[in-house]
């Protein structure tokens, strides 16, 4: 059985290394009544797209509850807090702030700063207001501009307090998984969809990265990108190119015109009809320069190359999976760093999510989740393996502090450290939680030897 810790080595991580937690606005926030809706509002709405019915009305009831959730933050001995903002909470339709919006999450970031917590705030993590939507959305080249507009007053609002902003949380499910797949909000489909939603909101990134240097010079700015690292189902040339095709076309779609100001080569397979709009110059705007880029990693893909000539991602049928069935490779992670580092000229890297939804179960108020030890034990170790061979890491944050709403999945995948009882709102510490904050306290009493 797996020991009930994660053994902290002074070696593995250097001092100013950042412990943190990570969650985001929708999925957690509930408190609908006080925010104009946003696109996932709407999503949730419609028939068959989330799986237990659910949404995030209520959610964790974090807006009433942020006390009691920072004071988890506290008790975990965790280094930063990273939470997204929600635009459609402290905008107005003309383009105002809306000060009770914007006042809970100024409250929130001094009660972290007095903490000594250091703050990582996303300006979008998917939740679109709908009156944008209702303007076509992210197929909308405005929809950008108005991004911008919103980050700049964000940004001189919340300035320098804030100790690292992201623009974007994964742009891959914003815009494939929501315009192209249609499983996330809004709901639509198709390549051309998927591929202009994801160039406009590369564009707003870059656009974003631009007003909140003027507003906020002494703030790190990043973007967080999610990559599950390829693999081919077998040796085949097929499978091999598949692995290639399906590696640019979901994430190096997002990480190649940060880096290199274009779009990977499987934009060539494309017709076009399916191709971007792009204008001259939008390259050069999403190419601003990085103070760092945030990492999140779940798991890996296999691919392999269908009857079209075009790749699929095989599901894992056995081995070690997660409740979402995901597989468990931390190897694949040490692998993906490595690579990163060796074929790009990388800004410094933060893993700003990693954790697993496992079958959770509360008995006598514990949860025995020795299972998420692990998982967090191995790729811990395997975020170590990455920097001893060069990669620049410099923090972890764990997914997530809470369990909370998992998108089209609902309630019925549990992120979190903490569990959450959605009938009462009462949390209890899971097993994983009592770890990762001994893990903290033993890093304390090593430094300090
Ligand atoms: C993501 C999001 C989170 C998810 C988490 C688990 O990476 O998909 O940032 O909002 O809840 O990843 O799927």
């Amino acid at each position: 059985m797996t020991k009930l810790a994660i053994p902290y080595d002074s070696k593995m991580f250097h001092q100013d290394f950042i412990f943190g937690v990570a969650t985001s606005s929708y999925q957690i926030e509930g408190d609908r009544a006080s925010r104009l809706d946003s696109i996932w509002d709407i999503f949730c709405q419609q028939e068959n797209t989330i799986s237990d019915q659910t949404n995030g009305d209520v959610a964790c009831d974090h807006i009433n509850r942020w006390q009691e959730d920072v004071n988890l933050i506290c008790d975990l001995g965790v280094d930063a807090y990273r939470f997204s903002i929600s635009w459609p909470r402290v905008m107005q339709e003309n383009g105002q702030v809306n000060e009770t919006g914007l006042a809970f999450y100024e409250l929130l970031i001094d009660t972290l700063k007095m903490q000594g917590k250091k703050v990582f705030v996303t300006l979008y993590h998917w939740d679109l207001p709908q009156y944008l939507e209702n303007k076509g959305g992210w197929l909308n080249r405005q929809t950008a501009y108005d991004f911008a507009d919103y980050c700049a007053l964000i940004g001189q609002r919340l300035g320098n307090k804030v100790d690292a902003y992201t623009t974007l949380n994964e742009p891959f499910c914003a815009g494939y998984l929501g315009y192209e797949l249609g499983i996330h909000a809004p709901g639509l489909t198709g390549k051309k969809n998927g591929r202009q939603a994801s160039h406009h909101l590369m564009l707003a990134h870059g656009l974003a990265v631009q007003v909140l240097r003027q507003h906020c010079p002494e703030a790190d700015i990043g973007i967080v990108i999610n990559i599950h690292p390829g693999y081919p189902l077998s040796q085949s040339a097929d499978d091999i190119a598949a692995t290639q095709m399906g590696g640019e076309y979901l994430f190096y779609w997002y990480l190649d015109p940060l880096l290199k100001q274009s779009y990977p080569s499987v934009i060539e397979h494309l017709n076009a009809s399916e191709q971007p709009d792009i204008l001259p110059g939008d390259m050069a705007i999403i190419a601003q320069p990085l103070d760092f880029i945030g990492m999140n990693y779940y798991t890996r893909n296999v691919y392999t190359m269908n009857a079209q000539g075009w790749f699929e991602i095989v599901p894992p049928s056995h081995g070690n999976l997660t409740e979402m069935g995901w597989e468990i490779v931390p190897e694949a992670m040490t692998e993906m760093l490595v690579t990163l580092h060796n074929e790009y000229d990388l800004p410094p890297l933060y893993i700003t999510e990693n954790g697993a939804a496992m079958p959770d179960k509360l008995e006598n108020k514990r949860v025995m989740d020795q299972n998420r030890i692990a998982y967090f034990q191995s790729h811990l170790l395997a975020v170590h393996n990455a920097m001893e061979q060069g990669v620049n890491i410099k923090g972890y944050f764990a997914w997530s502090l809470l369990d909370n709403f998992e998108w089209a999945e609902g309630f019925s995948k549990r992120f979190g450290l903490v569990y959450v009882d959605y009938a009462t709102q009462e949390r209890f510490w899971k097993d994983s939680a009592i770890a990762y904050r001994d893990m903290l306290t033993s890093r304390t009493l090593s430094t300090n030897e």
